[in-house]
């Protein structure tokens, strides 16, 4: 039936049944044709009975796609049964809000950015430790762009008992030993600001025959703002401090690495903080929360 979805858009599958005799059932959304993979939903529900029931899914869309098939599995149960008011529609954001006396706490439940309106008289609280900006770009991110590094891993995981412990952020990193290859991370800038930029590699053992000149650029407008040069065989697991640099949203910016040796070099995650703090009193008409993120505002 050609249902379209968007990769990581959340939806709501909601419909109603019911059946002469008890049925156990499943849902399902797949791709419309061989090999009928699944898009994201795919969930087996307890036993039906003559009385209409109401059900609602949720789920998160695996692909982007115009040939969705939604599927009603009955069992091999004989008898009838009945579905009615089908309806997919996407997921409203999930953004949970709960006032107090003397103020308000906002919750971003969803895994993007939220600009989100803010009804009454609020103002920030006033606080010197959470930058107003503060995320992550992995490689593992749409920022990340590279020539012909590979995927790898270089991670001890976690629950281990005995060392060495080391960790790529996130599910791996990206290595190359070419001295040609570079590999971009757009910081994606929303606001004009001094921004500290750290970089992150695993400490692993591996580390001693990496390369230890490797050099991260801040580009803006195709130039070079700010360069430092790393060893890269020492002080992996932690965060290195590459810049301090005054962007803007206008212009954007990347860090671009680039390797000075035919040794390994390790393209792995970026972290970016404003200047500005989080909680710097300001009156709060609207607030823009990361993923995952929440706010407390004081009543004015
Ligand atoms: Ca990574």
């Amino acid at each position: 039936m050609n249902v379209p979805t968007v990769k990581g858009t959340a939806y709501d599958l909601s419909f109603k049944i019911r059946s002469d005799a008890p049925h156990g059932f499943s849902v399902g959304l797949q791709k419309g044709s061989a090999d009928w993979h699944s898009y994201g939903l795919s969930r087996s529900l307890s036993s039906t009975g003559p009385t209409w029931q109401s059900v609602m899914l949720s789920f998160e869309a695996t692909e982007t796609a115009t040939d969705g098939r939604l599927g009603f599995n009955v069992s091999s149960t004989t008898g009838t049964v009945w579905i009615d008011d089908v309806k997919m529609v996407p997921h409203p954001a999930d953004i949970f809000r709960r006032d107090f006396d003397n103020g308000t706490v906002i919750l971003n439940a969803t895994n993007s950015a939220q600009t989100i309106p803010v009804t009454g008289s609020y103002r920030r609280l006033i606080g010197a430790q959470a930058p107003r900006y503060q995320y992550i770009i992995d490689d593992a991110d749409a920022g990340f762009t590279a020539g012909t590094w590979s995927s790898v891993t270089y991670d001890s995981g976690l629950n281990v008992a005995l060392g060495p412990w080391f960790h790529d952020w996130g599910k791996g990193c990206h290595q190359s030993s070419s001295t040609t290859d570079t590999a971009t991370w757009d910081l994606g800038i929303r606001a004009d600001d001094i921004y500290t930029l750290d970089a992150w590699w695993p400490a692993a053992p591996d580390a001693t025959n990496w390369s230890s000149a490797v050099r991260y650029d801040v580009i803006v407008n195709g130039s070079v703002v700010a360069t430092t040069t790393i060893d890269q065989t020492r002080n992996g697991d932690q965060w290195n401090r590459i810049a301090s640099v005054a962007l803007t949203k206008a212009a954007g910016a990347q860090v671009r690495i680039t390797n000075l040796q035919s040794k390994p070099a390790i393209a792995d995650a970026i972290l970016v903080q404003s200047t500005a703090r989080y909680n710097d009193g300001s009156d709060a008409p609207s607030v823009e929360l990361d993923a995952k993120d929440a706010i407390i505002l004081l009543k004015k």
